[in-house]
């Protein structure tokens, strides 16, 4: 077993390190208060390959590995994990789900523009009342021949302004239940799409999320991705993967979280020295590390797995679960050893928390996570 990263991976992480703390962080908390998408810096990373990272060159992308993604989304979600949301959806989602499932036309069309940062896009699966149930889709799209007819709303959707290109799942025969449903690309400027208030959310807040209505949107059947019926599994597919990219996010969280708390202790005093030397924080900061530790190998061992094109819907599963839980528990004692300080806006470490709650929610709760968990122990 090699724990080693190789030479291209540490720049790769040195690259996104570099721009978070270079140019992420000055405006963060403006972003965050005012709920402010960060269109110049997308520009900035869609030029340093991050929008299109494990894509391959062929289609404008980078062609990096998955542990490259990896340390990379850890590295902005340090700093801004509206940010990494916006990337991992481009990446993980709407990228890889194209080049793995697409034919050519779609890839040469849709792919290379969402690779190489000049667009981005989004992912609609959640409905109103299909968040976790994925199976049940409302939205429909009727086979017209040389078109389908979407008809819906989709809810929660991130990058849903911001986006081109959009990938749209949708009911097409109900009779057949999940074996009936479809994935088509759709150009977010279709006539009949329109979009939902800004949602006003907790945390994120710099990602846009809205939901995305559709009275009867002409699709050309051309953009349907596979065989008729193929959009349940292709979604699986495609969240099962994309599930790495949130579990680095949440690692990123807590380190970013950790680090904030691990200075503060070494410079804070009380009861005449640091509080870092109080056991009553160290042990806390102990705590946190370990949990960031194990957190992180789940997650890179995912991305191996992924990489070696091994199953990886358990590793996956496992590692976003358990990241996402252990990023709230370490975003709230980072919050505890800052005491009141942690509660205001300059410290950082509640926008954190804020954000770390939304990694137990987003691409499947920790309990669907549980769910892909406990029927892959009796497989
Ligand atoms: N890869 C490929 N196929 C998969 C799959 C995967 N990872 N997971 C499930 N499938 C297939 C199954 O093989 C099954 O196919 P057949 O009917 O042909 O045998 C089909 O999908 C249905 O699977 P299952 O019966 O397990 O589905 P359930 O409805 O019980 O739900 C969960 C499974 C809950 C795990 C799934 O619906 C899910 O992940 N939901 C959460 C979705 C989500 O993340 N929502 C948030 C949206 S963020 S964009």
């Amino acid at each position: 077993m090699n724990f080693e990263f190789s030479e291209e991976q540490l720049m790769i992480r040195q690259a996104a390190r570099d721009y978070a703390q270079r140019e992420l962080i000055k405006d963060v908390l403006e972003r965050d208060e005012k709920a402010i998408f960060p269109t110049h810096h997308l520009k900035a990373l869609g030029e340093l390959g991050f929008l299109g990272m494990m894509t391959s060159p062929k289609y404008g992308g980078s062609g990096m590995d998955a542990i490259s993604y990896v340390l990379a989304m850890e590295e902005i979600a340090k700093v801004d994990a509206s940010m990494a949301v916006i990337m991992s959806i481009n990446n993980s989602l709407v990228n890889y789900g194209l080049e793995q499932y697409g034919n050519e036309f779609q890839k040469e069309k849709f792919l290379r523009p969402l690779s190489d940062g000049t667009q981005i896009g989004a992912f609609l699966l959640s409905e109103p009342e299909a968040g976790s149930d994925a199976t049940h889709q409302n939205t429909s799209a009727i086979d017209m021949g040389d078109y389908y007819l979407i008809n819906g709303t989709k809810n929660w959707i991130s990058n849903a302004k911001s986006a081109s290109t959009y990938i749209v799942i949708a009911q097409t025969n109900s009779e057949k239940k999940h074996h009936g449903i479809n994935a088509f690309i759709v150009d977010k400027n279709t006539a009949g799409i329109s979009l939902g208030p800004h949602e006003n959310k907790m945390g994120m807040r710099s990602s846009d999320t809205h939901s995305v209505m559709f009275t009867d949107v002409k699709v050309p059947k051309e953009n349907r991705i596979g065989e008729d019926g193929f959009g349940f599994k292709f979604a699986m597919k495609v969240l099962s993967g994309g599930r790495i990219g949130i579990a680095a996010q949440a690692v990123g969280i807590a380190s970013g979280a950790m680090d904030l708390a691990l200075k503060y202790a070494q410079e804070r005093k009380a009861f005449g020295t640091e509080i870092f030397n109080h056991q009553a924080i160290a042990f806390k900061l102990a705590d946190m590390a370990v949990k960031i530790e194990n957190a992180r190998n789940l997650c890179l061992k995912a991305a191996w797995l992924k990489d070696n094109h091994k199953p990886v819907d358990i590793a996956s599963a496992m590692a976003k679960q358990y990241a996402a839980d252990i990023a709230m528990e370490v975003t709230t004692e980072a919050v505890q050893i800052h005491g009141g300080y942690g509660y205001v806006k300059e410290y950082h470490v509640e926008r954190l928390m804020r954000e770390a709650k939304l990694t137990q929610i987003y691409e499947g709760t920790s309990e669907v996570q549980k769910i892909v968990i406990s029927r892959g122990l009796v497989k």
